[in-house]
This record gives C-alpha cells, structure tokens and sequence, in this order.
C-alpha cells in the first residue's frame, strides 16, 4: 500500500511555456530547455501517478492555485490538463481522504469551492485524457473547455459504488454533454463510458491514439493560442452561456459580445489582412 503523501509536496507540475512535444511518433514533451517551446501554451500536470492521480484537496487547492496565475498572465493563451502516468488522468477523488470526511467538515470548508476556481478560468482550457477518468477525474475533465481523449481513456462516475453522488458538477455537466437517460445510466450504475463511446456521445472533441494525446492536446492549444485572444475569449463566454441561458437570452447575449468585437483593433486588423491577402498580427486589443 502506498504511503500517504505530506500535504505540502508538490502534486502538480507547470510548464509555460510549454515544450513541444518530441519529433518521433509517441515521444513526450520532455526534452530539455534548449527545445522548441510553444508559445502562449501552458501544460499543466496533475503528479501522483502512485495513486493513479487521485485528487485530494491538497491536489485541488494547487491545481486552482495554477489555474489562476496562468489565467492572470496574459502572455498564456490556453492550457492544457494532464495526469502523469500512462494509465490515468485522475482516477478521482481520494478516497483515502474522503474516508475520513464528515458532512459537517465538507459544509465548514465549503470543500468544492476550490474546483469552481477551475471551472472559472477564463482563458480556454484542454483536457488531455489517458487512461481513468473517474468521479472527480471525470468531472475535472468535464470543467475544462474542450477534452482530447485517448483511445484507452475510461469516463465515468462510479461515485454510487462508494454510497456518494457526484459533487462536484458530475450530475450537470454530464446531463448536458451525453443526455439524460445517458447519464442516469451511467450514474446509477456506475458504469465505466469507453472513449469510443465518449466521443459518439460528444463528450470528447478528439480521439486519437494513446501516445498521440498528448500531442494532439498541444497542437489543438497552439492553434487556439494564436488566434486573436479577445475574439477567442468571447467565444468561450458566448459558448458556456449556451448550457445555462434561454435561447433567446443566449442569442442576445451573443449578439452583443459580435458588436463589441468591432471596437477592437483585432477586428480591424484581421479584416484588413484577409483583404491584403497577408497573415494577421493580433494584439490581443
Ligand atoms: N483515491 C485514492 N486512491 C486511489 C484512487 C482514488 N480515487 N484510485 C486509485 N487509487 C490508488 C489505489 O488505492 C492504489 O493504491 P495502493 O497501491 O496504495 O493500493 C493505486 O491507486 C492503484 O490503484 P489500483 O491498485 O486500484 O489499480 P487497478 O488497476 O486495480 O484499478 C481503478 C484501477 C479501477 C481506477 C481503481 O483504482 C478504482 O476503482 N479507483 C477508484 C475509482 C473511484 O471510485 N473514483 C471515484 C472516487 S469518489 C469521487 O471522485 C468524488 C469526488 C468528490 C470531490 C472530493 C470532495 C471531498
């Protein structure tokens, strides 16, 4: 059995930028500083591969704290998630910890205020997925913005099994990606979701091959990166205000943010340059 980590140990890794990943079919972004890096990429790593990533609130308290310095740099322009190991972003929430739990505790420390930090990013956030993604793993991926998913990544929350519900956003957000006779099936049961089956039903925007997660999370991060980054941030809003507005209040909503684009120079630049036939210089104003 595993020896219970000290709180204060790292348990999650950044790289901004990012490295790009290695040249040959599979490598993994680690090769030394003198090595192409990718600009406004951050790549952020959840590091307990012993406990298949579990998450304790040790864990989510870094992971935010990441989140939201990356988020206050405006050099970053999207970041990727991933879980360290080959067999699992996070395979939940620890349970070793949450053993110990009481529901007087959970209330006092508001424990899943922490995960909203996540969720609140504005700057556009990928899920890169190997192996598990149960319970709290599932729900993180869930929170990021876009999922890249490996052909062995393995959704779900099995949350019943240990006599809990999802909590921290598991029973909304996989309603609103799968449906909900999908979900309930899923949640009630605690049924694993294969990639395969994750990728017909829209959970994930990609599948690739194991070794080409990684990769392909980075590639997708640079493009978004080098897009005008106002343009890019009121999509991300215009696109998460379609899962809580009124289709009325969401086209509204819309509307507003494609007025405002044209008070900006992007704006100004990008259709000059389509007209000049030139590539675009964004200034993110
Ligand atoms: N928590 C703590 N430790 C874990 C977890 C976890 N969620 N998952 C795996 N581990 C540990 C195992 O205990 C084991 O450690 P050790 O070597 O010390 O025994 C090590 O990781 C390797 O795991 P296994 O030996 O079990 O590996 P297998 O290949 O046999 O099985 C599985 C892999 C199927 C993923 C299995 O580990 C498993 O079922 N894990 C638990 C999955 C689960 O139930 N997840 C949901 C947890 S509940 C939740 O996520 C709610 C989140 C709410 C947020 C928190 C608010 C308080």
């Amino acid at each position: 059995m595993t020896e219970p980590q000290p709180s204060d140990q790292p348990r999650v890794r950044v790289a901004f930028p990012a490295p790009a990943p290695a040249p040959e079919p599979g490598g993994r972004p680690e090769q030394g500083p003198e090595g192409r890096r990718l600009d406004g990429v951050a790549l952020v790593t959840i590091d307990r591969p012993r406990v298949l990533n579990a998450l304790d609130a040790a864990t989510i308290d870094q992971l935010a704290g990441a989140f939201e310095s990356l988020d206050a740099d405006p050099a970053c322009r999207c970041i990727v998630l991933t879980g360290a190991g080959e067999r699992a972003f996070a395979a939940g929430g620890d349970i070793r910890e949450m053993a110990e739990e009481s529901a007087a505790g959970l209330l006092a420390s508001d424990r899943f205020a922490r995960w909203e930090r996540i969720a609140r990013v504005r700057t556009p956030t990928i899920a890169a997925v190997r192996g598990y993604a149960l319970g709290g793993g599932c729900e993180l991926a869930m929170a990021c913005d876009m999922i890249v998913a490996a052909d062995d990544a393995v959704f779900g929350q099995p949350e019943v099994r240990l006599g809990i519900i999802p909590g921290a956003g598991g029973t909304q957000r996989l309603t609103r990606a799968i449906g909900k006779a999908r979900a309930m099936e899923l949640i009630l049961t605690g049924r694993n979701l294969p990639a395969a089956e994750a990728e017909v039903h829209g959970l994930v925007s990609r599948l690739v091959p194991s070794e080409q997660v990684l990769p392909a999370a980075l590639d997708l991060a640079e493009r978004i990166a080098a897009m005008p980054p106002l343009a890019v941030e009121a999509a991300v809003e215009a696109i998460d205000a379609a899962e809580e507005l009124p289709l009325r209040e969401g086209l509204a909503f819309e509307r507003r943010l494609f007025y405002l684009l044209f008070a900006t120079e992007d704006q100004k630049e990008g259709m000059r340059a389509f007209l000049e036939k030139r590539p675009a210089t964004w200034q993110g104003r």
